[in-house]
This record gives structure tokens, sequence and C-alpha cells, in this order.
């Protein structure tokens, strides 16, 4: 278990040292039972720093046996990234608490983390308030489909920017430009660069990134952080292929 308190500390300390960090999202509706040991065998042989577990239907009950096992087997933060409050388990060691700043669904800017508030309360979970910007990429995603908002517009570069502001002086910890998991385009490289030369906050990028080519341009432009889903999910073998 990591010590509570450090993690988002460890991530500033990160920036500040230019380190970047690459997170692997497991979706727990999607990992394979029978497969477990070679997936935390391919995550601890790989160049990842955080491991991030959500999903969109999971109960927390599996997600406690899974982040267990997880813990057992590797040594890497766990940060759960919750589609909704009945994903806590105060086995991670601490939680994205997001809000959705790109939609205009009360119940994904606030009412879920009311929801979840008192519950995180009970926990030892490090809480790490995230500003999530969701951003058009070719097709409707799960996040869209599930929190029944509109993306940011792929070519509004001025308004992804003005509500990453927004998050950061509502006091996020993090802002997380999001092109959805499994999506056909990434976030915009322009859009990344811009957000993170404007922002004093760690910036994480994700969705539909599935070469080290587009990890690399990502932290090139400025993410500190960036999240591999689909792309290890597909191919186990994705962080052997530099
Ligand atoms: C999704 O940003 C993450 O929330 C990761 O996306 O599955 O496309 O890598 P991918």
């Amino acid at each position: 278990m990591h010590t509570k308190t450090t993690l988002y500390q460890e991530i500033l300390s990160s920036k500040a040292a230019k380190k970047k960090l690459l997170a692997i999202l497991l979706d727990p509706d999607k990992i394979v039972r029978g497969g477990l040991e070679i997936l935390a065998e391919k995550i601890n042989q790989s160049p990842a720093t955080h491991l991030f577990v959500g999903g969109s239907t999971m109960e927390s009950v599996q997600m406690d046996d899974l982040i267990l096992f997880l813990q057992e087997k590797i040594d890497l933060p766990i940060l759960l990234f919750p589609g909704n409050p009945s994903q806590i388990s105060d086995k991670a060691d601490g939680i994205l608490f997001l809000s959705l700043l790109s939609g205009r669904n009360p119940d994904f800017l606030i009412a879920h983390q009311v929801k979840a508030a008192p519950i995180l309360k009970q926990t030892q979970l490090e809480i790490i308030s995230t500003g999530y910007i969701l951003v058009e990429s070719g097709a409707v995603t799960a996040v869209e489909r599930v929190s029944q908002t509109k993306p940011l517009p792929r070519d509004q570069f001025e308004e992804v920017l003005a509500t990453a502001l927004a998050g950061e002086m509502l006091g996020s910890k993090l802002i997380y430009l999001e092109a959805g998991s499994g999506a056909k385009q990434t976030v915009p490289i322009e859009m990344v660069r811009l957000v993170a030369g404007n922002i004093q906050l760690p910036l994480i990028v994700g969705g539909g990134i599935v070469s080290y080519s587009q990890i690399e341009a990502m932290y090139a432009a400025g993410a500190d952080l960036v999240v591999i889903g689909t792309a290890f999910e597909n191919d186990i073998h994705f962080f052997e292929k530099k």
C-alpha cells in the first residue's frame, strides 16, 4: 500500500523534474480472470508508473477483489478512475475524483460527487480532484454515452483552454484531457500544447493513444501523464514494441 497523501506530491515532483508519467488503465469489465497473472507480469515489465482502474458497470465488490490481487502482484500506485460512485474501493491507494467539466450534466459535474463524498470520507483513499475534459474524437465514446454530454469540439481550442483554466481556478489538482477510451483520434497535439502551456497543474492526456510515437508526442507537447488503456488491452505485448 502506498502512503496516503504522497501520490499527488509525487506527481507534482515529477512534473517539476520533467519526469514523464505513464498510467495503464484497466477496465475491470474487460479483464479476463484467467489472464490476470500474465497481465500483472506484463504490467511489471512495462514502463508504467501508475495503474488506473475503472469501468462503466463494475460493482465495488468485484473491484475489491481485483485491486487486492493487483496490490499483491504489482508495485505501482493504484488510482480509481470511476465511472460512478459504485466503483469506490478502499483497497486502492487513491481516486481521481472527477468532475466532467466539458459537459453540462449536473449528475457528472456534482451530483455523483455529493453521493460519493460520505463514502470516501470513510476510506483512507487519497482524493485527487480532477477536472475532466472530454474532447470530440470522431465517434461517440463511452464517456459521452454514459454521461449524456457532448464533448468539446476538437477545433475549439480556446473553449478547451477556458474549461481547463476554470478547473484550475475551481481548485482541481489535475486536468485530464480525454478523447474517450478507444477513440479514433487522440486529443489534438496542438490542443495539448496550448493547455499545458497555460495551466500550472499537471496535465493528463488519454484516449486513442496506440503507439509510442503518440506517447512521445503528447509528452513533447506538455502532457505530464499519458494514459494507455485499449492499446494494452488489445495487445498485452504493447510495451515490448518500443
Ligand atoms: C480512457 O483515457 C483513457 O479513459 C484511455 O483511453 O483506452 O483509448 O487508451 P484508451
